[in-house]
């Protein structure tokens, strides 16, 4: 499974997930049905690019305020009015580390207290920035559209840079600090690089910062943090988006092998240091997640390590339709996931990295398969090198499901007692990240041990549903 494929089809909505309006769901819940992109997996045979006029779906605070950034850049191309306009371009490579000094620099600018125009451009045609599989992972997590249309890329350029040149302000370059010939013609208003620096735009770059560094998105992180100081009011990662804090922390693990001695500088660590407080992970131990982002970002090409929740569940799933003792329910359709990823990695994985997210997007691959019972199964190796299991038990009623309240109730509590009753020491209740207690009809619980894997527990919990009176 290679990075296009799977971001190529992330966004797709199946047509059962977007008709179910589920009841049971807390209102949270509702808001990331709706928004919760899934990637099929299995389905990337025929995962061809989505049509342009699809609704977007799944993507964050960052994509949507670059979308709309570069159409109101194009528009003031086209209509010749663009000359208040920075365009801020990173290398012709467009790796990692050019895309998001770019995104970020554009960011700030145009979020100063006195904002300047800017857009970031891409010196890169829009599909081939999925050569690049460690693109894809930090644009995924970023909740950036499928199909990079909210990126401005070379070709959705309307006119050819000599005349683009002509038509704005000037250019801001990133990741490097001489232009592309063809941008000889633009003034360079600003230069952020971590090249050798070739004494181009003295006169006119400013701020004009070239300095040793492992990523140059820790220059610009430096900067812009100087810039833009904290709005005390606002959320914890202040007015930057979290999907733009930890764009710059994925580039600037990546870049610097987890900071590294030898492949880092003090200005990488500092700018990491001082942004990773706004990130998600900020309650984490700082050093151990920015290797974990490096090895994160570093292993994308394995298909598992970028699997997104649905993936997982969807992977290893084995399902069947139980007959029962119920004369109203004789029969229930029972499925059973198993992963070797930890339910906390797993909810890390949700767009928003929460468990009700976890839960939205069980329910909406239950409904898509009609399953009445989905049973996860996790084992990993926990922080303190030994192997836990987690076991998850939902069942699911309510629009889109079969089973009501009542029944639904009844069911669960004869799929706990047989779990519960089954003899497996040690069977500790699982507890949310957040703390938050878990919805009716969820159970999930925490234990060691070296047989009841899925093996284990489908025939005890299969027998309960079999006898289950309704
Ligand atoms: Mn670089």
């Amino acid at each position: 499974m290679r990075w296009p494929q799977l971001l190529s089809s992330a966004a797709v909505l199946l047509p059962a997930l977007a008709a179910a309006r589920p009841a049971e769901l807390d209102a949270r819940d509702q808001i990331l049905l709706t928004s919760t992109p899934s990637s099929a997996l299995d389905d990337a045979h025929d995962s061809a690019r989505i049509p342009r006029d699809e609704p977007e779906i799944g993507t964050g605070h960052l994509s949507q305020w670059s979308k709309q950034n570069k159409a109101d850049f194009l528009h003031a191309l086209r209509n010749n009015s663009a000359s208040d306009w920075v365009v801020v371009m990173g290398n012709e490579a467009s790796d990692a580390d050019s895309l998001v000094s770019a995104l970020a620099l554009s960011y700030m600018y145009t979020h100063l207290p006195e904002p300047r125009k800017a857009v970031a451009l891409l010196q890169r045609e829009e599909d081939a920035l999925d050569l690049r599989p460690e693109n894809g992972l930090a644009l995924h997590y970023a909740r950036m559209s499928s199909g990079h249309r909210d990126l401005l890329t070379i070709d959705d350029l309307p006119m050819k840079p000599e005349e683009v040149s002509r038509r704005i302000e000037g250019i801001a370059l990133v990741d490097h600090n001489v232009p592309l010939s063809v941008w000889a013609g633009a003034k360079v208003v600003a230069i952020f690089d971590h090249h050798d620096d070739r004494g181009y735009a003295n006169d006119t770059a400013n701020p004009r910062i070239i300095e040793r560094s492992g990523s140059c998105s820790s220059l610009v992180t430096r900067y812009m943090l100087d810039q833009l100081p904290d709005s005390a009011s606002s959320s914890f990662h202040g007015p930057i988006p979290k999907e733009l804090i930890e764009l710059i922390l994925r580039t600037i693990a990546v870049d610097t092998s987890g900071l590294k001695k030898d492949s880092s500088q003090p200005v990488d660590l500092e700018a990491a240091e001082r942004i990773f407080p706004r990130s998600t992970w900020r309650n984490r131990d700082f050093k151990t997640s920015m290797k974990l982002l490096d090895k994160d970002m570093s292993a994308s090409r394995k298909a598992l390590d970028t699997l997104d929740v649905r993936s997982l569940l969807r992977r290893d799933w084995k399902g069947d339709v139980i007959k029962t003792k119920s004369s109203k329910h004789s029969m229930i359709s029972l499925g059973f996931a198993s992963a070797p990823v930890s339910l906390e990695e797993q909810i890390e994985r949700t767009p928003e990295g929460t468990a009700p997210e976890w839960f939205a997007i069980e329910r909406a691959w239950t409904s898509e398969i009609q399953a009445d019972v989905s049973v996860a199964l996790t084992n990993f190796r926990g922080d303190d090198g030994e192997k836990h299991r987690q076991l998850a038990v939902v069942v699911a009623h309510g629009y889109g499901h079969r089973l009501h309240d009542g029944s639904a109730n009844r069911l669960f509590r004869a799929i706990v007692k047989a779990i519960e009753d089954s003899g497996v020491e040690g069977m500790k209740k699982w507890k949310r990240p957040d703390g938050k207690k878990l919805l009716p009809r969820r159970a999930v619980w925490q234990y060691q041990s070296d047989f009841a894997s899925r093996k284990y527990w489908r025939p005890i919990i299969e027998a309960s549903v079999r006898e289950w009176e309704g």
